[in-house]
């Protein structure tokens, strides 16, 4: 048990249960004809064999009594006259039935394509792993978004930008000719999820990615991918005009570079005919855009829309923009760009913005372009890599995380405009949807650099595929294939899960502060943080801790960035005593003495906070010590945790505590310092001197390294 294996471990069920489940699935029908077909029939062949003991039969109808019916109308006469109502659950839907059918006891999983039967066969291998029941077997799933897309920050390199599992997955060097077999896992991991796009390189691209030598080798991933459901994207660096097709323009209206791109993207699609499109980060940290030329961001993205239209390609258009001049309030930039260009897009341009106005912060308020251009389909884009929340080695489950800007309320269209609902078109009407994923997945042998970032990739893909479920039992299907289904096993992991992001936010960035992380490879606490190119990647631009308090002003009074939410919002926000204490130094500049909801002062709250979050990993440690399968008394979980994954799972919640415990000292010192106020009782005074913490460097910090 080394991870690799991810949630499709297919282990054996008990005895008793596997016996039941030999009888029901004895016999399968699937239909062999496709890629997607084989890859269905194989998985349930793999997982059934897994779990049940044994390999089921293949046959071409059903000879014993009960059986398992795999297929589309097309393939299968049981499932023809279910046309109609798999017509309903669109493409990528599916249903799973069981029932009596020319007195056999069958289940049915049914789709419209291929490709649904191939999530219904996952889905089934999920009930069956995680124990649910099988009779009156009724499951009618369907895709509430249509992009579901993990964006790969590589490089060409092999270096992950923000990656803390190790060196990219794509091999470029042996591509086309090698085709990894851990390619063909990886397409197995995402369809499992419903993942069905993939965007091969970094977001800062190197315009190479375009040209032949490499298209040959995307076209290889694409070909391992196909059967999978899942469409190869590229970022698409906005000056390659220049760089590749030697112009002396990347402008988006000159003719020549508009025909060097419908060139460019017809080139594409004759290596890659299923081409999904390009990701373009723009005029954002130095990369190319057409602000360059006096353009527009709809005139950029127009441009290359244009070029991808008649192939059926899409544009990802990022929102992560900010100016060459340091704003007045960095978090207001992407809606002050973007809002005004509402409608001016093509139609297959999404604008893909980040979850919250400033940077994958560990908590922020929804972004507020959410809600705010109703006649442009937006796109989320969520961090999986945790470059703001610990890197590998802290277990912090972003499913809750994911959940909360889900479910916030725009109030867009009055209350009950939830981000959800942008994000799966239904507010405004959108057939163009989309959910996006910076990917954790690097060439370790956990995939994700830690078992328990496993769970944050399976979180993100159950999301995108329904952004309306709950984290909590997206963790407990987790946990129960991933570890056990045994609710012994399932309930304390699922509880240190859902707690664990709160604890980051305790022991880093308590209530609404932000980006206090050390400057660059944001490993550590760096409150004090100052100076250097840019005042907006500055910790002190952001807390603006004084001696009168702390906190950034955003109502009327200082930047206003609360004027870009819907009124009913805004309202909320910028009241002191409305606003949520989880954002409150997000949107207000607090007195130190301000009286919290617990009745003591800010000062003692954000301390107590601080030694909150510590505390909280120190009960993750407590709770996973329970779960040791080598400690005596345990004998009714004896393969629950193997020791393998249980070690290295309690040595990361060391060094957790060690951190967390860091960060405590580090930022308890640094507030001090300016609050010039005592402890509370009861916190101890941080063992160094803050000049200790401050002078503390790390040349080779996780991920910061090629
Ligand atoms: C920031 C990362 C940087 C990315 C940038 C982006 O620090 O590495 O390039 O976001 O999203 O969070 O473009």
């Amino acid at each position: 048990e080394d991870g690799y294996a991810l949630w499709m471990r297919y282990v054996p069920l008990p005895s008793a249960l596997a016996a039941e489940r030999s009888e029901q699935l004895q016999e399968i029908v699937a239909p062999d004809g496709t890629p997607t077909q084989r890859a269905a029939r194989e998985e349930l062949v793999r997982g059934l064999t897994g779990l049940l003991g044994h390999a089921p039969t293949l046959r071409t109808t059903i000879a014993g009594d009960s059986g398992l019916i795999l297929g589309t109308p097309q393939t299968s006469s049981l499932i023809a006259p279910l046309q109609d109502e798999l017509a309903e659950l669109g493409n990528g839907g599916y249903l799973i039935r069981r029932m009596r059918r020319d007195g056999r006891d069958v289940i049915l999983v049914a789709a419209r394509q291929d490709i649904g039967v191939l999530y219904g066969a996952f889905h089934l291998l999920r009930m069956l792993q995680t124990g649910a029941p099988l009779d009156r077997l009724d499951v009618r799933e369907s895709p509430r978004v249509a992009l579901r897309v993990l964006d790969h920050w590589d490089n060409l390199d092999g270096y992950v930008e923000r990656g803390y599992a190790g060196r990219s997955l794509w091999d470029w060097q042996s591509l086309p000719e090698w085709r990894d077999p851990r390619y063909t896992d990886y397409a197995r991991a995402n369809a499992s999820i419903g993942i069905n796009g993939a965007v091969l390189n970094n977001v800062n691209a190197s315009a190479w990615s375009l040209a032949p030598d490499y298209l040959v080798k995307a076209a290889a991933l694409a070909d391992v991918l196909r059967p999978y459901g899942i469409r190869v994207y590229l970022s698409a660096r906005f000056s390659a005009p220049i760089e590749l097709g030697g112009l002396t323009t990347a402008d988006p209206l000159d003719p020549g570079v508009q025909r060097w791109w419908q060139r460019k993207v017809d080139e594409i699609y004759s290596y890659i005919p299923d081409f999904g499109g390009f990701l373009v980060k723009a005029n954002s940290e130095g990369q190319p855009g057409p602000q360059d030329y006096g353009r527009s961001h709809a005139e950029g993205a127009n441009l290359l829309a244009d070029a991808l239209a008649p192939h059926g390609g899409v544009v990802m258009w990022r929102a992560f923009v900010y100016a060459h001049d340091v704003p007045a309030d960095r978090t207001t930039q992407a809606y002050t760009e973007f809002k005004g260009l509402d409608g001016a897009f093509r139609r297959n341009v999404i604008v893909q913005a980040k979850n919250g106005p400033l940077d994958f912060q560990p908590r922020e308020p929804f972004h507020p372009l959410f809600g705010a251009m109703p006649r442009t389909p937006l796109m989320m884009e969520f961090q999986i890599t945790k470059e703001y929340l610990g890197f590998a080695t802290h277990l912090v489950y972003l499913g809750p995380l994911y959940e909360e800007v889900l479910q916030s309320d725009t109030h867009a269209r009055g209350p009950g405009s939830t981000v959800a609902q942008v994000i799966d078109g239904t507010l405004e009407g959108h057939a163009l949807t989309g959910m996006a994923g910076v990917a954790n997945i690097g060439n370790d042998r956990t995939w994700t650099g830690s078992h328990f970032d496993q769970a944050n990739w399976y979180a993100f893909g159950r999301l995108a595929w329904n952004p309306h479920q709950s984290a909590r039992d997206i963790a407990a299907d987790w946990a129960a294939m991933t570890f056990s289904p045994d609710p012994a096993v399932v309930q304390p992991i699922v509880d240190m899960m859902m707690g664990s992001r709160e604890a980051a936010v305790n022991y880093m960035t308590p209530l609404g502060l932000h980006h206090l992380m050390a400057r660059g490879h944001h490993y550590g606490p760096g409150p004090w943080v100052d100076g250097g190119p840019r005042a907006d990647w500055t910790s002190v631009y952001y807390h603006r801790a004084d001696g009168s308090g702390i906190g950034f002003d955003r109502t009327a009074s200082g930047s206003n960035a609360v004027a870009q939410y819907a009124p009913a919002v805004a309202a909320r926000y910028g009241d002191i005593n409305q606003v949520p204490e989880a954002l409150l130094l997000w949107f207000h500049h607090v007195p130190w003495d301000h009286r919290m909801a617990s009745g003591r002062p800010l000062w003692d709250e954000l301390i107590a906070r601080y030694a909150q979050g510590v505390r909280q990993v120190q009960a993750m440690q407590k709770t996973w010590a329970t779960l040791n399968p080598v400690e005596p008394g345990l004998a009714r979980l004896p393969l629950a945790i193997d020791p393998e994954r249980h070690a290295q799972i309690a040595a990361y919640l060391n060094i957790q505590r060690r951190e967390a415990q860091w960060w405590r000292d580090a930022s308890v010192s640094y507030f001090q310092s300016i609050s010039s106020r005592p402890l509370p009782a009861g916190e101890s005074a941080p063992p160094h001197p803050l000049l200790y913490y401050q002078s503390l460097q790390f040349p080779s910090a996780p991920g910061d390294g090629r």
